[in-house]
Protein backbone atom coordinates (compact mmCIF):
# COMPACT_ATOMS: atom_id res chain seq x y z
CA UNK A 1 0.00 0.00 0.00
CA UNK A 2 1.48 3.94 -0.28
CA UNK A 3 -0.19 6.91 0.13
CA UNK A 4 -0.28 7.98 -3.50
CA UNK A 5 -0.32 7.08 -6.97
CA UNK A 6 3.05 9.17 -7.55
CA UNK A 7 5.12 6.91 -4.92
CA UNK A 8 4.64 3.71 -7.71
CA UNK A 9 4.79 6.11 -11.01
CA UNK A 10 7.33 4.60 -13.47
CA UNK A 11 10.35 6.72 -12.93
CA UNK A 12 10.43 8.75 -16.50
CA UNK A 13 7.13 9.77 -15.08
CA UNK A 14 8.19 11.17 -11.64
CA UNK A 15 11.40 12.32 -13.95
CA UNK A 16 8.88 14.47 -15.82
CA UNK A 17 7.29 15.87 -13.27
CA UNK A 18 10.62 16.99 -11.01
CA UNK A 19 11.94 18.72 -14.77
CA UNK A 20 8.49 21.23 -14.55
CA UNK A 21 8.56 21.63 -11.01
CA UNK A 22 12.22 22.56 -11.22
CA UNK A 23 11.82 25.00 -14.03
CA UNK A 24 9.12 26.55 -11.85
CA UNK A 25 10.90 26.34 -8.41
CA UNK A 26 14.18 28.45 -9.83
CA UNK A 27 11.95 30.63 -11.84
CA UNK A 28 9.98 31.74 -8.22
CA UNK A 29 13.25 31.85 -6.64
CA UNK A 30 15.18 34.11 -8.75
CA UNK A 31 11.68 36.68 -9.24
CA UNK A 32 11.05 36.93 -5.44
CA UNK A 33 14.77 36.02 -3.57
CA UNK A 34 16.28 39.12 -4.19
CA UNK A 35 19.28 36.33 -2.30
CA UNK A 36 18.86 33.59 -5.16
CA UNK A 37 19.01 36.18 -8.35
CA UNK A 38 22.26 37.47 -7.18
CA UNK A 39 23.52 33.70 -6.46
CA UNK A 40 22.37 32.91 -9.98
CA UNK A 41 23.16 35.91 -11.75
CA UNK A 42 26.79 35.33 -10.33
CA UNK A 43 26.86 32.13 -11.53
CA UNK A 44 25.52 33.02 -15.08
CA UNK A 45 22.69 30.95 -15.13
CA UNK A 46 19.15 31.96 -16.66
CA UNK A 47 16.47 30.27 -15.14
CA UNK A 48 15.44 29.75 -18.42
CA UNK A 49 18.01 27.57 -19.22
CA UNK A 50 17.17 25.42 -16.82
CA UNK A 51 15.32 22.58 -18.47
CA UNK A 52 15.44 20.19 -15.77
CA UNK A 53 17.11 18.80 -13.16
CA UNK A 54 20.03 17.71 -15.65
CA UNK A 55 21.19 20.96 -15.13
CA UNK A 56 20.67 21.23 -11.56
CA UNK A 57 24.52 20.37 -11.68
CA UNK A 58 25.10 23.86 -12.99
CA UNK A 59 23.21 26.15 -9.92
CA UNK A 60 25.07 27.18 -7.12
CA UNK A 61 24.81 25.70 -3.56
CA UNK A 62 22.65 26.91 -0.85
CA UNK A 63 24.23 26.33 2.78
CA UNK A 64 23.60 26.99 6.71
CA UNK A 65 25.69 30.08 6.36
CA UNK A 66 23.15 31.25 4.18
CA UNK A 67 20.14 30.58 6.12
CA UNK A 68 22.72 32.51 9.11
CA UNK A 69 23.26 35.52 6.84
CA UNK A 70 19.60 36.03 5.18
CA UNK A 71 18.19 36.02 8.65
CA UNK A 72 15.05 35.83 9.18
CA UNK A 73 13.55 36.15 6.52
CA UNK A 74 15.50 37.18 3.80
CA UNK A 75 15.19 33.59 1.88
CA UNK A 76 11.14 33.97 1.96
CA UNK A 77 9.71 33.94 -1.43
CA UNK A 78 6.10 35.39 -0.33
CA UNK A 79 4.64 38.44 1.42
CA UNK A 80 4.29 38.15 5.09
CA UNK A 81 0.82 38.09 4.45
CA UNK A 82 0.68 34.68 3.06
CA UNK A 83 2.65 32.86 5.57
CA UNK A 84 0.70 30.79 7.58
CA UNK A 85 3.82 28.86 9.73
CA UNK A 86 7.44 29.71 10.82
CA UNK A 87 9.19 27.36 12.57
CA UNK A 88 13.39 27.11 13.99
CA UNK A 89 15.74 24.54 13.83
CA UNK A 90 18.07 25.53 16.94
CA UNK A 91 21.37 25.25 15.87
CA UNK A 92 24.33 25.03 18.45
CA UNK A 93 25.86 28.38 17.81
CA UNK A 94 24.55 31.24 16.69
CA UNK A 95 20.61 32.16 15.63
CA UNK A 96 18.50 29.52 14.71
CA UNK A 97 17.05 29.27 11.30
CA UNK A 98 13.93 30.50 10.31
CA UNK A 99 11.79 28.72 7.90
CA UNK A 100 8.07 30.02 6.36
CA UNK A 101 5.22 27.86 5.04
CA UNK A 102 2.06 28.80 2.93
CA UNK A 103 -1.53 27.35 3.08
CA UNK A 104 -0.18 24.74 -0.11
CA UNK A 105 2.97 24.42 1.78
CA UNK A 106 1.57 23.25 4.71
CA UNK A 107 -0.91 20.93 2.84
CA UNK A 108 2.22 19.36 0.96
CA UNK A 109 3.76 18.99 4.86
CA UNK A 110 0.65 16.58 6.16
CA UNK A 111 1.21 14.90 2.95
CA UNK A 112 4.20 13.45 2.45
CA UNK A 113 4.16 12.50 6.52
CA UNK A 114 1.09 10.49 5.32
CA UNK A 115 3.08 8.91 2.94
CA UNK A 116 5.37 8.10 5.82
CA UNK A 117 3.15 6.84 8.32
CA UNK A 118 1.79 4.78 5.15
CA UNK A 119 5.02 3.50 4.46
CA UNK A 120 5.87 3.06 8.21
CA UNK A 121 2.80 0.44 8.12
CA UNK A 122 0.32 2.60 10.03
CA UNK A 123 -3.08 2.82 8.95
CA UNK A 124 -6.30 4.87 8.99
CA UNK A 125 -7.92 4.24 12.14
CA UNK A 126 -4.39 3.57 13.87
CA UNK A 127 -3.73 5.38 17.37
CA UNK A 128 -0.61 7.10 16.96
CA UNK A 129 1.49 8.65 20.19
CA UNK A 130 3.18 11.82 18.89
CA UNK A 131 6.07 12.11 21.42
CA UNK A 132 8.13 14.95 19.27
CA UNK A 133 8.48 18.06 21.16
CA UNK A 134 5.90 20.77 19.80
CA UNK A 135 6.35 24.33 19.06
CA UNK A 136 9.22 25.82 16.75
CA UNK A 137 10.79 22.66 16.48
CA UNK A 138 9.34 20.45 13.24
CA UNK A 139 9.01 17.40 14.70
CA UNK A 140 5.51 17.93 16.95
CA UNK A 141 3.83 19.56 14.29
CA UNK A 142 5.10 18.13 11.47
CA UNK A 143 3.95 14.59 12.57
CA UNK A 144 0.72 15.89 13.90
CA UNK A 145 -0.76 16.71 10.97
CA UNK A 146 0.32 14.05 8.81
CA UNK A 147 -1.50 11.54 11.47
CA UNK A 148 -4.53 13.50 10.82
CA UNK A 149 -4.56 13.92 7.05
CA UNK A 150 -4.09 10.44 6.97
CA UNK A 151 -7.31 9.28 9.02
CA UNK A 152 -5.47 8.10 11.59
CA UNK A 153 -5.59 9.32 15.54
CA UNK A 154 -2.76 11.31 17.20
CA UNK A 155 -2.36 11.74 20.97
CA UNK A 156 -0.47 15.27 20.35
CA UNK A 157 1.66 14.46 23.72
CA UNK A 158 4.88 16.48 22.77
CA UNK A 159 8.55 15.35 24.44
CA UNK A 160 9.22 14.31 28.29
CA UNK A 161 6.62 13.55 31.14
CA UNK A 162 7.87 9.66 30.38
CA UNK A 163 6.06 8.34 32.66
CA UNK A 164 2.71 9.61 31.62
CA UNK A 165 3.82 8.77 27.99
CA UNK A 166 4.13 5.19 29.41
CA UNK A 167 0.54 5.32 30.94
CA UNK A 168 -0.92 6.42 28.07
CA UNK A 169 0.39 4.01 25.66
CA UNK A 170 -0.97 1.32 28.04
CA UNK A 171 -4.32 3.21 28.60
CA UNK A 172 -5.03 4.49 25.35
CA UNK A 173 -3.44 1.35 23.15
CA UNK A 174 -1.55 3.24 20.73
CA UNK A 175 -0.30 1.33 17.48
CA UNK A 176 2.77 3.61 16.55
CA UNK A 177 5.31 5.91 19.00
CA UNK A 178 6.75 8.83 16.99
CA UNK A 179 10.11 9.85 18.99
CA UNK A 180 13.52 9.94 18.76
CA UNK A 181 15.75 6.89 18.89
CA UNK A 182 17.25 7.83 22.02
CA UNK A 183 14.10 8.35 23.65
CA UNK A 184 12.86 5.42 22.95
CA UNK A 185 15.31 3.72 24.77
CA UNK A 186 14.61 5.78 27.55
CA UNK A 187 10.61 5.41 27.48
CA UNK A 188 11.85 1.53 27.69
CA UNK A 189 14.10 2.43 31.07
CA UNK A 190 11.37 4.49 32.87
CA UNK A 191 8.66 1.71 31.96
CA UNK A 192 10.49 -1.23 33.43
CA UNK A 193 11.35 1.41 36.65
CA UNK A 194 7.63 1.18 36.96
CA UNK A 195 7.32 -2.54 36.40
CA UNK A 196 6.00 -1.91 33.14
CA UNK A 197 7.78 -4.38 30.12
CA UNK A 198 7.30 -2.12 26.64
CA UNK A 199 6.83 -5.54 25.10
CA UNK A 200 4.06 -6.20 26.65
CA UNK A 201 2.30 -2.88 25.17
CA UNK A 202 -0.15 -3.27 22.06
CA UNK A 203 2.79 -0.39 20.35
CA UNK A 204 4.12 -2.24 17.52
CA UNK A 205 5.51 0.43 15.45
CA UNK A 206 8.13 3.19 16.60
CA UNK A 207 8.53 5.96 13.58
CA UNK A 208 12.10 7.08 15.37
CA UNK A 209 14.32 10.08 13.29
CA UNK A 210 15.76 13.72 14.07
CA UNK A 211 18.73 11.71 15.43
CA UNK A 212 21.35 9.38 13.52
CA UNK A 213 21.17 5.58 13.97
CA UNK A 214 23.11 3.02 13.36
CA UNK A 215 21.81 -0.86 12.72
CA UNK A 216 23.26 -2.09 15.68
CA UNK A 217 21.04 0.53 17.61
CA UNK A 218 17.96 0.11 15.70
CA UNK A 219 18.26 -3.67 16.83
CA UNK A 220 18.84 -2.64 20.30
CA UNK A 221 15.19 -0.92 20.37
CA UNK A 222 13.77 -3.37 18.37
CA UNK A 223 14.39 -5.90 20.94
CA UNK A 224 14.04 -4.04 23.79
CA UNK A 225 10.85 -2.43 22.86
CA UNK A 226 9.46 -5.40 20.58
CA UNK A 227 8.63 -3.21 17.87
CA UNK A 228 9.51 -2.58 14.11
CA UNK A 229 11.73 0.49 14.27
CA UNK A 230 11.28 2.75 11.25
CA UNK A 231 13.64 5.62 10.16
CA UNK A 232 12.21 9.18 9.58
CA UNK A 233 14.18 11.76 8.10
CA UNK A 234 13.79 15.25 7.32
CA UNK A 235 15.41 18.77 8.21
CA UNK A 236 13.51 22.21 9.00
CA UNK A 237 15.00 24.39 6.47
CA UNK A 238 13.76 21.60 3.50
CA UNK A 239 10.17 20.80 5.34
CA UNK A 240 11.03 19.16 8.61
CA UNK A 241 10.23 15.80 8.84
CA UNK A 242 8.74 13.72 5.71
CA UNK A 243 11.67 14.02 3.32
CA UNK A 244 12.10 10.28 3.45
CA UNK A 245 11.23 7.72 5.07
CA UNK A 246 11.81 3.65 4.91
CA UNK A 247 9.30 1.24 4.00
CA UNK A 248 8.57 -1.63 6.41
CA UNK A 249 8.15 -4.01 3.99
CA UNK A 250 11.91 -3.83 2.89
CA UNK A 251 13.30 -1.82 5.93
CA UNK A 252 16.07 -0.45 3.96
CA UNK A 253 17.06 2.22 2.64
CA UNK A 254 14.24 4.97 2.41
CA UNK A 255 11.96 6.41 0.41
CA UNK A 256 12.60 10.15 -0.72
CA UNK A 257 9.57 11.49 -1.69
CA UNK A 258 11.28 13.34 -5.24
CA UNK A 259 8.54 14.82 -6.63
CA UNK A 260 8.64 17.16 -4.07
CA UNK A 261 12.70 16.94 -2.87
CA UNK A 262 15.20 16.25 -5.42
CA UNK A 263 18.21 14.66 -4.13
CA UNK A 264 21.50 14.76 -4.85
CA UNK A 265 24.64 13.09 -3.43
CA UNK A 266 28.21 15.16 -3.65
CA UNK A 267 31.83 15.12 -2.50
CA UNK A 268 32.04 17.20 0.66
CA UNK A 269 35.19 18.43 -0.89
CA UNK A 270 34.98 19.02 -4.09
CA UNK A 271 31.28 19.91 -4.57
CA UNK A 272 31.03 16.88 -7.41
CA UNK A 273 28.11 15.24 -7.84
CA UNK A 274 28.70 11.50 -7.13
CA UNK A 275 27.28 8.61 -8.72
CA UNK A 276 24.63 6.24 -7.51
CA UNK A 277 26.02 3.93 -4.33
CA UNK A 278 28.83 6.58 -3.45
CA UNK A 279 28.41 8.02 -0.52
CA UNK A 280 28.80 11.69 0.40
CA UNK A 281 27.01 14.50 1.51
CA UNK A 282 22.78 14.86 0.76
CA UNK A 283 22.37 18.16 -1.08
CA UNK A 284 18.37 18.68 -1.67
CA UNK A 285 16.10 21.00 -3.97
CA UNK A 286 12.81 21.94 -2.99
CA UNK A 287 10.48 21.22 -5.80
CA UNK A 288 7.15 22.61 -4.87
CA UNK A 289 7.47 24.73 -1.61
CA UNK A 290 6.34 28.31 -2.10
CA UNK A 291 7.35 30.23 1.21
CA UNK A 292 10.55 29.19 1.25
CA UNK A 293 12.01 27.17 -2.22
CA UNK A 294 15.86 25.78 -1.78
CA UNK A 295 18.10 25.11 -3.99
CA UNK A 296 20.56 23.01 -3.91
CA UNK A 297 20.98 23.12 -0.02
CA UNK A 298 24.01 20.93 1.35
CA UNK A 299 22.54 19.52 4.03
CA UNK A 300 25.78 18.26 5.84
CA UNK A 301 24.25 14.52 6.29
CA UNK A 302 26.27 11.66 5.17
CA UNK A 303 24.70 9.13 2.67
CA UNK A 304 24.18 7.46 -0.57
CA UNK A 305 21.31 7.06 -2.91
CA UNK A 306 19.95 4.13 -4.99
CA UNK A 307 16.88 3.66 -7.51
CA UNK A 308 16.96 -0.03 -7.66
CA UNK A 309 13.79 -1.49 -7.25
CA UNK A 310 12.08 -2.18 -3.74
CA UNK A 311 10.42 -5.06 -2.61
CA UNK A 312 7.40 -2.12 -1.17
CA UNK A 313 7.18 -1.63 -5.11
CA UNK A 314 7.84 2.19 -4.49
CA UNK A 315 9.62 3.63 -7.09
CA UNK A 316 11.00 6.50 -5.76
CA UNK A 317 14.85 6.60 -4.83
CA UNK A 318 16.10 5.53 -1.38
CA UNK A 319 18.85 6.88 0.31
CA UNK A 320 20.68 4.92 2.96
CA UNK A 321 20.16 5.89 6.57
CA UNK A 322 22.09 8.77 8.15
CA UNK A 323 24.31 7.56 10.72
CA UNK A 324 26.30 10.94 10.42
CA UNK A 325 27.09 14.57 9.54
CA UNK A 326 30.22 15.65 7.58
CA UNK A 327 30.54 17.82 10.96
CA UNK A 328 30.59 15.18 13.09
CA UNK A 329 33.83 14.08 12.06
CA UNK A 330 36.12 13.75 15.03
CA UNK A 331 39.87 14.46 14.99
CA UNK A 332 41.90 13.32 17.27
CA UNK A 333 45.65 13.37 17.00
CA UNK A 334 45.35 12.81 13.16
CA UNK A 335 42.52 9.96 13.64
CA UNK A 336 39.37 10.72 11.78
CA UNK A 337 36.22 8.70 12.82
CA UNK A 338 32.58 8.82 13.27
CA UNK A 339 30.55 8.35 16.74
CA UNK A 340 28.80 6.10 14.92
CA UNK A 341 31.85 3.86 14.14
CA UNK A 342 32.53 4.08 17.92
CA UNK A 343 28.54 2.83 18.43
CA UNK A 344 28.60 -0.02 15.80
CA UNK A 345 31.57 -1.12 17.85
CA UNK A 346 30.30 -1.27 21.03
CA UNK A 347 26.94 -1.95 21.23
CA UNK A 348 28.13 -5.63 19.44
CA UNK A 349 28.48 -6.32 23.67
CA UNK A 350 25.61 -7.54 25.14
CA UNK A 351 26.98 -6.22 28.46
CA UNK A 352 27.23 -2.72 27.08
CA UNK A 353 24.09 -1.06 27.03
CA UNK A 354 23.39 1.40 24.18
CA UNK A 355 24.03 4.30 25.66
CA UNK A 356 27.66 6.23 25.37
CA UNK A 357 29.72 9.31 25.39
CA UNK A 358 32.61 10.72 23.89
CA UNK A 359 34.64 13.67 25.57
CA UNK A 360 37.49 15.75 23.82
CA UNK A 361 39.94 17.34 25.76
CA UNK A 362 43.35 19.17 25.17
CA UNK A 363 45.95 18.91 27.34
CA UNK A 364 49.03 21.39 26.11
CA UNK A 365 49.39 20.31 23.00
CA UNK A 366 47.54 16.76 22.91
CA UNK A 367 44.46 15.64 22.06
CA UNK A 368 43.01 13.41 24.40
CA UNK A 369 39.95 11.09 23.43
CA UNK A 370 37.75 9.65 26.78
CA UNK A 371 35.35 7.00 26.02
CA UNK A 372 32.63 6.42 28.60
CA UNK A 373 29.94 3.72 27.92
CA UNK A 374 27.42 1.73 30.30
CA UNK A 375 27.28 -1.90 31.64
CA UNK A 376 23.88 -3.64 31.27
CA UNK A 377 22.28 -3.90 34.68
CA UNK A 378 22.64 -7.94 34.80
CA UNK A 379 26.22 -8.06 33.60
CA UNK A 380 27.22 -9.81 36.61
CA UNK A 381 31.35 -10.61 34.87
CA UNK A 382 34.27 -8.22 35.49
CA UNK A 383 34.08 -5.31 34.52
CA UNK A 384 38.26 -4.68 34.06
CA UNK A 385 37.46 -7.96 32.09
CA UNK A 386 35.06 -6.28 30.12
CA UNK A 387 36.57 -2.72 29.89
CA UNK A 388 39.48 -4.56 28.28
CA UNK A 389 37.47 -6.79 25.58
CA UNK A 390 35.77 -3.62 24.59
CA UNK A 391 39.39 -1.75 24.30
CA UNK A 392 40.54 -4.64 22.42
CA UNK A 393 38.04 -4.85 20.01
CA UNK A 394 38.25 -1.00 19.16
CA UNK A 395 41.90 -1.05 18.41
CA UNK A 396 41.02 -4.35 15.88
CA UNK A 397 38.37 -2.81 14.07
CA UNK A 398 39.13 1.11 14.16
CA UNK A 399 42.91 0.91 14.41
CA UNK A 400 41.91 3.47 17.08
CA UNK A 401 41.08 3.47 20.70
CA UNK A 402 40.21 6.34 23.28
CA UNK A 403 43.26 7.25 25.38
CA UNK A 404 40.87 6.42 28.76
CA UNK A 405 38.01 4.21 28.48
CA UNK A 406 35.61 4.43 31.03
CA UNK A 407 32.67 1.73 32.22
CA UNK A 408 29.63 3.58 33.75
CA UNK A 409 27.24 1.68 36.44
CA UNK A 410 23.82 1.43 34.91
CA UNK A 411 22.36 4.90 34.46
CA UNK A 412 25.64 6.21 34.86
CA UNK A 413 25.34 8.22 31.12
CA UNK A 414 22.79 11.29 31.59
CA UNK A 415 19.29 10.30 29.25
CA UNK A 416 18.17 12.76 27.07
CA UNK A 417 14.34 13.33 27.78
CA UNK A 418 13.82 16.08 25.60
CA UNK A 419 15.24 17.08 21.93
CA UNK A 420 18.06 15.40 20.26
CA UNK A 421 20.78 13.58 21.91
CA UNK A 422 24.38 14.85 22.40
CA UNK A 423 26.87 12.03 22.42
CA UNK A 424 30.08 14.04 21.78
CA UNK A 425 31.57 16.68 24.11
CA UNK A 426 34.63 18.91 22.73
CA UNK A 427 35.95 20.43 25.48
CA UNK A 428 38.65 21.79 23.27
O1 LIG B 1 15.04 16.89 13.06
C1 LIG B 1 13.17 17.04 11.57
C2 LIG B 1 12.67 15.72 12.04
C3 LIG B 1 11.80 15.64 13.10
C4 LIG B 1 13.05 14.56 11.39
C5 LIG B 1 11.30 14.41 13.52
C6 LIG B 1 12.58 13.33 11.79
C7 LIG B 1 11.71 13.26 12.86
P1 LIG B 1 16.00 19.63 12.31
O2 LIG B 1 15.84 19.91 13.74
O3 LIG B 1 16.09 20.77 11.37
O4 LIG B 1 14.80 18.78 11.77
O5 LIG B 1 17.28 18.71 12.17
C8 LIG B 1 17.64 18.17 10.93
O6 LIG B 1 18.59 16.21 12.00
O7 LIG B 1 19.98 17.44 8.95
C9 LIG B 1 20.00 15.40 10.31
O8 LIG B 1 21.32 15.77 10.66
C10 LIG B 1 19.23 15.03 11.55
N1 LIG B 1 18.23 14.00 11.23
C11 LIG B 1 16.92 14.17 10.99
N2 LIG B 1 16.33 12.97 10.76
C12 LIG B 1 17.31 12.04 10.84
C13 LIG B 1 17.36 10.62 10.69
C14 LIG B 1 14.43 17.52 12.22
N3 LIG B 1 16.28 9.91 10.43
C15 LIG B 1 18.85 17.29 11.08
N4 LIG B 1 18.57 10.01 10.81
C16 LIG B 1 19.23 16.61 9.79
C17 LIG B 1 19.68 10.74 11.09
C18 LIG B 1 18.52 12.71 11.13
N5 LIG B 1 19.68 12.05 11.25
Amino acid sequence: MSYTEIERAPRAEIRDRQNERLRETVTRAYENVPFYRERLDDAGVDPDDVEGVDDLEALPFTTKADFRAEYPDGLFAVDDADVRRIHASSGTTGKPKIVAYTEADLDVWSEVVARCLVASGVEPGDTVQNAYGYGLFTGGLGLHYGIEELGATVIPIGGGATQRQVELLEDLEGDALCCTPSYSLYLAETAAEMGVDVRDLPVSTIIFGAEPCTDPMREEIEERLGVTGIDIYGLSEIIGPGVSNECHEAQNGLHVWEDHFYPEVIDPESGEVLPEGEEGELVLTTLTKAALPVLRYRTGDLTSLTSEPCECGRTMVRMDNVTGRADDLIVVRGVNLYPSQIEDVVLEFDAVAPHYRIDLHRDGALDRMELTIEREPNFDGEVEELRERVHARLSSVLSFTPDELVVADPGGIDRTEVGKVKRVYDHR
